[in-house]
């Protein structure tokens, strides 16, 4: 494949948009469409992946394929998404940079699908061996397993991440994979409780019900089906497509492969069985012999299960969802909870036990894949975090996700300028800035430390007396009247937000992809995100290694009057921390487009994907590749693709490459104005400059084909 019918064929549009012509809103779209027709799902612009989901298996990731991009020149083949990957995977092993591989787009644009063929590309063409194929499959295998965890089917995909996700794959000199890290990043732990009509809970409750043999479900005094289950019986259909039960073994074999022990299988099934059976725990209310009002539990016989399953004395148990503890002045005061604080806290033990469980099975994942015996690595960091949300209705999740989204885009903005920027600094070229939005008043407006939703959020949770939504919500509708991308309502419901309830309960940010109406209810208690004692207390009492294991904090001989960072805190250092370690790498970006909401294939809907062009900046980022050059190269490789056409440096020049790449240019005539001489490279301007040195090289290639058959005729 050469590369202009690589690029600019166009039956399948142009593969790279910083050569379109003209350039437009209207033309990248009609070009990324007419590639999409062709099944070309890849688009770049320079060395960004554009990625459009096809929603249907494509005859793209074989091995074949594989080999084709494997040490290949990143121009010279079709855009793929293996061409990034084995561009980001040579610079690391030959040039010695890490790399970080940033994933970003809407919900169900398919950046989960993009994270797991960047990893098993390396995976294929780096290193082989026994131990380092074990590595291998550990670091692939961890995947099926935290999609079984952190994933759910939600209104905009069917297997939605829940949950923030960045691995380093470490590698030792030679570039063979030595083991890696996974850090999490919040996982929407209310659905364990709650999820809306046509979504579903997590999706090991399904897997585990539909694959798990009856004397397995036996064991964990669970029933086959999910109507049975009141924390899933919202929709109870089984997933089209999704095949619960292959998929349960599936995740047994790579927690298998990964290491974990079958007591360590078990237990993880036990906590899981035991969250099930905590929503079914039905209670009323009762009024005690001493006469103390509280809720007691009805259904005695699931109680007593989850008991058995967690070896712990029911009373226990009971007491800690039925009562609550309060140590005033050195006195413990016992209240009785009403039915509703009765199953308030049976919810938030469910949350908690499952998060908990959740970030233990990465500690357990990174144990197996943690690297210690090496002095010099190298990394390479796949980000895939949940896409940006906008529902009928928001809440502090979809706050906290599309925080996140705001905080990439700036990474986005700032490394893409500030690489090119770089560029020509280091080249010594100069450089024309091209404006851009900058989305770090939206990113202030949410994280500044004093005067940020999330800090005056902390402050509301932090402060002693009536604490509330509404108290919080004022609080935000004073500080940011004249903020020009928040947005406070007035006391009445538009037929557009029928499901919120009010919308005096709600503010509005204009994020960078869209406007997005939060409802403040739950922000405060989400936030402070406490479990009561006597809940954690009884955990820890559990004999069940794992789950008491899981609640230190319910050790008396601990307790700390110390307060726990809030949600949003937290988050927000874990952000930071991330952010740091993503601006010290070389980062490539893969963004990712949603064709359609049908989730259906070969439907490209124009003014969805252009709203996503939009925000995403991707006109910008065409326009910063073109303000300056649109192409660089190396004088070597630029000096050996076109020596050809010229007499003075073909078949070879023996001077140095820059004094070649010179003298070749001004023989083809090239005007000077459209080059310029950087310290290590060529850098070309117009891209039709560089389509007429390779229409010139092409025409070479046939003339001296034709040249070779014509000897090869004559020696005949
Ligand atoms: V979310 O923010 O986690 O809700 P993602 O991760 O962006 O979202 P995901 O990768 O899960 O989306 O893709 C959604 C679905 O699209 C997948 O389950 C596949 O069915 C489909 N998909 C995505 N990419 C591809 C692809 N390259 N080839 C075929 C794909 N199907
Ligand atoms: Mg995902």
């Amino acid at each position: 494949m050469n590369f202009t019918a690589s690029l600019l064929d166009s039956m399948v549009g142009v593969g790279d948009m910083v050569l379109l012509d003209p350039l437009s809103e209207d033309s990248m779209i009609k070009n990324l469409k007419t590639r999409f027709n062709q099944n070309e799902i890849y688009t770049y612009i320079g060395n960004v992946v554009i990625s459009i989901n096809p929603y249907k298996p494509l005859p793209i990731y074989t091995l074949e394929k594989v080999e084709e991009y494997r040490n290949c020149n990143f121009y010279e083949l079709k855009p793929h998404i293996y061409a990034i990957a084995d561009e980001a995977y040579q610079s690391l092993r030959d040039r010695d940079r890490d790399q970080c591989i940033l994933i970003t787009g809407e919900s169900g644009a398919g950046k989960t699908e993009a994270s797991k063929l960047v990893m098993s590309y390396v995976a294929a063409v780096c290193g082989k061996g026994k131990e380092v194929n074990k590595v291998k499959e550990q670091l692939l295998q961890s995947n099926p397993v935290l999609e079984a965890f952190g994933n759910a089917k939600t209104i905009r995909n069917d297997n939605s991440s829940r949950f923030g996700k960045y691995m380093d794959i470490e590698f030792d000199f030679k570039g063979e994979p030595m083991g890696g890290v996974i850090s999490n990043y919040l996982l929407e732990k209310s659905r364990v409780v709650k999820h809306v009509k046509g979504e579903r809970n997590f999706h090991i409750f399904y897997q585990l019900l539909a694959g798990g043999s009856e004397e397995l479900l036996k064991s964990l005094k669970l029933v086959q089906g999910c109507s049975k289950y009141d924390y899933l019986n919202k929709d109870p259909q089984s997933l089209e497509g999704m095949e619960d039960a292959d998929k349960f073994q599936t995740v047994k074999n790579a927690m298998e492969i990964i290491g974990f022990s079958d007591v360590e299988v078990t237990s993880v099934l036990q906590i899981v069985a035991v969250v099930l059976k905590l929503g079914s725990i039905q209670l009323s209310n009762q009024t005690q012999a001493n006469g103390m009002d509280s809720c007691y539990v009805t259904e005695t016989k699931v109680l007593q299960e989850i008991c058995q399953l967690i070896s712990l004395d029911a009373g226990i148990l009971e007491n800690a969802l039925c009562f609550r503890t309060v140590e005033a002045k050195k006195e413990k005061v016992v209240t009785g909870l009403n039915v509703s604080q009765g199953y308030y806290a049976r919810d938030a033990l469910a949350k908690n036990i499952y998060d908990r469980l959740f970030n233990w099975l990465i500690a357990r994942i990174n144990e197996s894949i943690r690297v210690t015996n090496i002095l010099e690595k190298k990394v390479m960091g796949v980000l895939d975090i949940y896409g940006f949300e906008i529902f009928e209705n928001n809440s502090f999740e979809q706050f906290i996700i599309n925080y996140c989204n705001e905080k990439l885009q700036q990474v986005f903005i700032e490394m893409t300028l500030k690489e090119e920027q770089e560029e020509y600094v280091r080249e010594g070229i100069k450089w024309t800035p091209v404006t851009f939005f900058n989305n770090a008043i939206i990113c202030n407006l949410i994280e500044d430390s004093r005067q940020g939703i999330l800090s005056m959020l902390d402050d509301e949770c932090l402060r002693p007396g009536q604490v509330s939504d509404a108290t919080f919500l004022a609080k935000l509708n004073l500080a940011f009247t004249s903020h020009k991308h928040f947005e406070k309502h007035v006391n009445q419901t538009t037929s557009k937000q029928k499901t919120i309830p009010t919308l005096s309960q709600c503010f509005s940010i204009q994020h960078y992809a869209g406007q997005v109406t939060y409802n403040t209810t739950g922000f405060v208690d989400k936030n402070n995100d406490l479990l009561f004692r006597d809940l954690s207390q009884a955990m820890w009492k559990a004999k069940h290694k794992m789950l008491s294991s899981l609640f230190p904090e319910g050790d008396p001989q601990k307790v700390s009057l110390k307060r726990p960072p809030t949600a949003g805190s937290q988050f927000k250092a874990s952000i930071s921390t991330l952010m740091k370690n993503l601006y010290a790498k070389n980062p490539s970006y893969i963004r990712c487009l949603k064709p359609n909401n049908a989730k259906t294939p070969s439907l490209f809907e124009n003014n969805l994907v252009q709203a996503q062009v939009m925000y995403l900046g991707l006109l910008e980022n065409v326009r910063v590749r073109r303000a300056g050059y649109a192409y660089r190269q190396l004088y070597e490789p630029c000096l050996e693709r076109y020596k050809m056409l010229s007499k003075a440096t073909w078949p070879r020049w023996k001077g140095n490459a820059r004094e070649g790449v010179e003298v070749l240019l001004s023989d083809l005539h090239i005007p000077s104005e459209e080059l310029a001489y950087g310290r290590s490279k060529i850098f070309i301007r117009n891209p039709r400059t560089l389509f007429q040195l390779e229409d010139s090289r092409r025409q070479r290639m046939q003339d001296l084909a034709t040249l070779i058959k014509k000897i090869y005729r004559g020696w005949k």
